[in-house]
């Protein structure tokens, strides 16, 4: 019926219409498989590990997504871009100005600079990615989840200093995520408010993807931005929810330190609780967990969330495009 109408209204687009919440790494790679199935897709990136670093704004997640769909990401690194270099860096260092722990590649600053510029002559964020995206064509329309800012910060124990909070990336990629995470603090995010497009987004989905992202730095974060969550459990589409954890690990990341923190065991099983099933009160109606997991369906299928074991590793494309084909599927 519905896609009668939509074939019945003048100028509509007959595609499926796809929300995703992204994350970084894992998310992108995702995507990369999804645009394959020629749907309309719709990213709400996260934007709580934005930072400010030499006087620029960073947005890692939402670069990450617009580089690896524009084909300009470093595929080795998952992260910045592809022939880069740091001489700035190097530069920065010898006037031993800090951070030096960020790893700030030369190709990557003009990214910065048009965005800090940008955000500095009052554009909202997503009028910025807008801008970043007329260049890079990811083949999505990608939205931060917010316009106002909002940092990940997290209480840990520093061997020389003691208790100290510090922002999420120095712990990602100063301390590797070594340091054990007393709390996390999701500075600003109570003020926030979904960027323009997000709701909409959200209330006019065919269906809603959780990809393999980051719960609670990722994904928690989007779901914190109040109001969203509240949407997705009101949505028409289904939710389908993609397992970042295959056989008691993440595939990548350091997923298993952040659920330390918040009390979720790093299993397939336990991640899909923590969203909870649509039908009592949560956020999900399938889970798809990889076929090392698949004593998991049963248990979630009494969970109330529809289960389905596949292979999960996104070891290319076609690999990732099946999955995807899976979350529409099921
Ligand atoms: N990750 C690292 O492990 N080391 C880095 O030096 C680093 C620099 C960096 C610069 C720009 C950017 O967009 C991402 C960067 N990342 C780096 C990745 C980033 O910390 C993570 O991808 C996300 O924040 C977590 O999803």
């Amino acid at each position: 019926m519905t896609t009668y109408l939509r074939d019945s209204l003048p100028c509509q687009d007959a595609r499926v219409q796809i929300t995703v919440l992204a994350g970084g790494i894992g998310a992108a790679r995702f995507l990369l498989g999804l645009r394959t199935l020629k749907e309309s897709i719709t990213v709400i990136g996260n934007t709580a590990d934005d930072i400010w670093i030499h006087g620029l704004r960073i947005c890692p997640d939402l670069d990450t997504v617009m580089y690896t769909l524009g084909g300009g990401i470093s595929a080795e690194r998952g992260w910045g871009r592809e022939n880069e270099s740091f001489v700035v860096k190097e530069e920065l260092a010898a006037y031993e100005v800090e951070p030096t722990w960020f790893g700030l590649g030369d190709r990557d600053i003009a990214t910065h600079l048009v965005r800090t510029q940008a955000l500095n002559a009052g554009f909202p964020l997503s009028d910025v990615t807008s801008a970043l995206c007329d260049r890079w064509q990811p083949g999505v329309r990608l939205l931060p989840m917010t316009d106002d800012r909002v940092e990940t910060h997290v209480v840990v124990d520093d061997p020389e200093r003691g208790r100290v909070a510090m922002h999420f990336q120095e712990w990602w990629i100063r301390y590797r995520a070594q340091l054990l995470v007393h709390e996390f603090a999701f500075i600003g995010i109570e003020e926030a408010t979904p960027a323009p497009g997000v709701l909409e987004a959200i209330a006019n989905a065919d269906v809603i993807v959780l990809p393999p992202s980051n719960p609670v730095v990722s994904i928690g974060t989007i779901l914190g931005v109040p109001g969203i969550a509240e949407a997705l459990r009101d949505a028409q589409a289904p939710v389908v929810g993609v397992s970042p954890i295959i056989g008691d690990a993440p595939v990548r990341g350091m997923a298993d330190a952040c659920l330390r923190t918040i009390g979720v065991q790093t299993t397939a099983l336990d991640v899909a609780l923590h969203y909870g099933a649509r039908a009592s009160g949560g956020l999900l109606d399938a889970w798809l967990v990889d076929e090392v997991d698949a004593a998991a369906v049963a248990q979630l299928q009494q969970a109330g969330i529809k289960a389905q074991a596949l292979p999960l590793y996104m070891t290319d494309v076609d690999a990732t495009a099946a999955i995807a084909r899976a979350a529409l599927d099921i």
